[in-house]
């Protein structure tokens, strides 16, 4: 079998496999007489980082409660399975359709099925690049240029008043996705003001653990002088935290991290000193997204973007937070 129709294989099986353990529990059903029960494609980026986890329970557990029928998709990263999981939503003539674009572009063709059938879309946490506003309903997420701009500010306001070059390594997310390239340009913009903040290296560390941590292993090795470390999210920042201390320097101390989500795990570093500062990105979106889904099922209008409300945490505060933090 060729590796694409392997992965279209897979693609399937993980859409009838997932959607069928994410009904059960379900009262009407959709075909069924009596209530329409509200049938939700969602097509998920993969399992990346705590905060997809987070988000991914989220967004079941607020089905379950809405009495939304949940067909759940995971892509693994790759846009090609969301691709696959839309179509085959598309087919099974789902009520709505909501996804969380794993890159920014490529979009179109696919969007433009979904409106020829006449199935709304939601998208969820990031954003597509499409000028075509009526490919999709609705945008619910976070503001990925502030999150970076908050990281910046912090930044410039760490080294007021000093007026020595502050080298800076920046571990960047998904290439191509929405919170990458927006955390990039947001950061980039608060420091842009002062020549004195120097980006040495800047490299994908793809939103997961274990690349943070190869990529930041490289960096340790070319750059003669780390000040700062720019992580695109918490995940990054906890690997590269492994392969500093490997390196047998002091994470938070010899190398300053700034990082972004608020991840439990995260807090529990910055607690220790190993993360100076940390900018929330909110993951639960799931209650929100089940009465969009609703709405626009019903022929009501919303918001064409809803913010996410989310601040930010230093040590102390990340710590005083830690025992109620949800995820
Ligand atoms: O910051 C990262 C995840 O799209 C906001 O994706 C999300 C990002 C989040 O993998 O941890």
């Amino acid at each position: 079998m060729s590796k694409r129709a392997a992965a279209a294989v897979l693609a399937g099986a993980m859409i009838v496999g997932l959607s069928a353990c994410s009904s059960a529990g379900g009262s009407a059903d959709a075909k069924g007489g009596g209530d329409h029960k509200l049938v939700l494609g969602f097509s998920q980026v993969g399992a990346e980082s705590g905060w997809r986890t987070a988000n991914t329970k989220s967004v079941q557990d607020a089905a379950k409660k809405a009495g939304v029928e949940l067909k759940f998709s995971d892509a693994q990263q790759k846009q090609e399975n969301q691709i696959k999981a839309i179509r085959s939503f598309i087919q099974q003539k789902v009520d709505v359709i909501a996804f969380s674009p794993v890159v920014e572009s490529g979009w179109e063709t696919v969007l433009k099925e979904a409106k020829d059938a006449k199935i709304p879309v939601i998208l969820t946490d990031r954003a597509v690049d499409s000028k075509d506003d009526s490919l999709y309903r609705s945008f619910l997420g976070s503001d990925f240029v502030e999150e970076g701009k908050k990281a910046g500010d912090w930044l410039v306001k760490q080294y007021d008043g000093k007026n020595d070059d502050v080298t800076i390594v920046q571990l960047e997310g998904t290439t191509g996705s929405a919170p990458a390239n927006d955390r990039k340009s947001g950061f980039a913009d608060a420091i842009k003001g002062s020549p004195k903040f120097k980006v040495v290296a800047s490299q994908t560390g793809d939103f997961t653990r274990a690349k943070g941590k190869e990529v930041m292993q490289a960096f340790l090795k070319s750059q003669p002088k780390i000040d700062v470390l720019y992580a695109h999210n918490d995940d990054m920042a906890l690997g590269a935290i492994q392969a500093i201390e490997e390196a047998g320097k002091k994470p938070g101390t010899d190398i300053k991290i700034v990082s972004v989500d608020g991840v439990k795990d995260a807090f529990t570093a910055m607690s220790q000193g190993k993360i100076n500062f940390d900018v929330e990105c909110n993951p639960l979106l799931g209650d929100q997204l089940m009465e969009l889904a609703k709405k626009v099922k019903a022929g009501e209008s919303v918001e064409r973007r809803i913010k996410t409300e989310e601040g930010t945490f230093t040590p102390e505060q990340a710590t005083a937070a830690l025992p109620t933090r949800q995820y």
